[in-house]
């Protein structure tokens, strides 16, 4: 199976190394010129839970994708606001039988892989995987991870399986889900609560978590997610989903994780996925005539921070 991994940051890196360990041809894509020059030169550097490696892995920058090279599979792992700019440029490399999984955080990214993407192709899901992208050519991976996925297209289930047991082969974890779409919102509410509140707040999801007011924002956030999901025929289980994005605030686990908003957007002042997040459960929710005051105040202080910070 020929992969891409379209948008090789923190994220594509770590499943770009992991599926080539697993002795898979792949390819990564990317858009940052001096990641792809580091990468040519010295392959991806990484520390791998604790352990210095390079994995030698082909790149390409996004400009220079070629025809001639068709790929059986496609993983999308660029930043939301980047997703349509790096679709356009990777045509080349779709033919008729390319399958696209899409693995970014946040919601509706369907509506812009459409776009260029037959449906029965399109695979989308969700990863409790982490990773930091430490400059360019250098990535920090640790903990373990999962992944949850789903056709798109109308009998396509086998596709799907076969794919997540791909992954798995790999050591990627990944299961079919049945009803992704619940997934991606419960994994939403994680992003809607962590990634904003860590990077206003200054700090990582543990320390977060251990503020007296963390519990009472954390339900609130989710309701206003379950809100605008009931909406649209999908019934969040509010405790479950509460206490899942809870458990993010252990420190012997995921807890001393700083989100990848934080990422950007404090360490690098790079814009972030808000709009994606809880600005999607703002528009959402003005659409459907369902309040949603903690997404909307979240949402306005990001773009805040991100225009006090200059964030490109
Ligand atoms: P990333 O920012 O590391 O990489 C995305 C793109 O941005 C890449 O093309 C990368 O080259 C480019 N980029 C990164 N830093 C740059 C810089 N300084 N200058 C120019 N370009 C730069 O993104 P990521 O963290 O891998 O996230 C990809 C997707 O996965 C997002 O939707 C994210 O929310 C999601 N996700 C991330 C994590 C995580 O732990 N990082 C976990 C789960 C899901
Ligand atoms: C995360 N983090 O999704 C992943 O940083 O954007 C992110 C992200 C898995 C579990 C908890 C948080």
């Amino acid at each position: 199976m020929k992969v891409v991994i379209a948008g090789a940051g923190a994220m594509g890196s770590r499943f770009g190394i992991m599926l080539h360990k697993g002795g898979n041809d792949v390819t990564l894509v990317d858009g940052w010129p001096a990641h792809v020059e580091a990468i040519r030169q010295n392959g991806v550097k990484a520390n791998f839970n604790g352990e210095d490696i390079v994995e030698n892995i082909p790149v390409v920058l996004q400009s220079e994708v070629s025809s001639a090279d068709k790929k059986d599979l496609i993983i999308l792992f660029t930043k939301a606001m980047q997703l349509d700019k790096m679709l356009q440029d990777i045509k080349p490399m779709i033919a008729d039988h390319t399958k696209i999984l899409c693995l970014l955080n946040g919601i509706g990214h369907e509506d812009t892989i459409e776009k260029y993407i037959p449906m029965e192709n399109i695979f989308i899901g969700n990863t409790m995987w982490t990773a930091g992208l430490v400059g360019p050519g250098e990535v920090k991976l640790f903990g373990s991870g999962s992944v949850e996925l789903q056709n798109l297209g109308d009998g396509q289930e086998d596709s799907a399986k076969e794919l997540a047991g791909f992954l798995s082969e790999s050591g990627l974890n990944a299961k079919y889900s049945d009803n992704i779409h619940y997934s991606i919102y419960r994994k939403a509410c994680v992003n809607g609560t962590m990634n904003c509140l860590c990077s206003i707040l200054d700090v990582n999801m543990a320390e977060f978590g251990a503020t007296e007011p963390a519990h009472d924002m954390v339900v609130t956030v989710v309701k206003e997610f379950a809100a605008v999901a009931a909406h649209e025929g999908v019934e969040l289980d509010i405790d479950e989903v509460v206490a899942h994005v809870e458990s993010c605030f252990d420190p012997n686990t995921i807890g001393k994780h700083y989100p990848s908003m934080y990422q950007d957007l404090i360490n690098n002042h790079r814009l972030t996925e808000i709009d994606y997040i809880n600005g999607a459960v703002s528009r959402k929710g003005k659409k459907y005539g369902i309040p949603t005051p903690y997404c909307d105040l979240l949402t306005q202080l990001i773009h805040c921070k991100e225009d006090i910070l200059g964030a490109k």
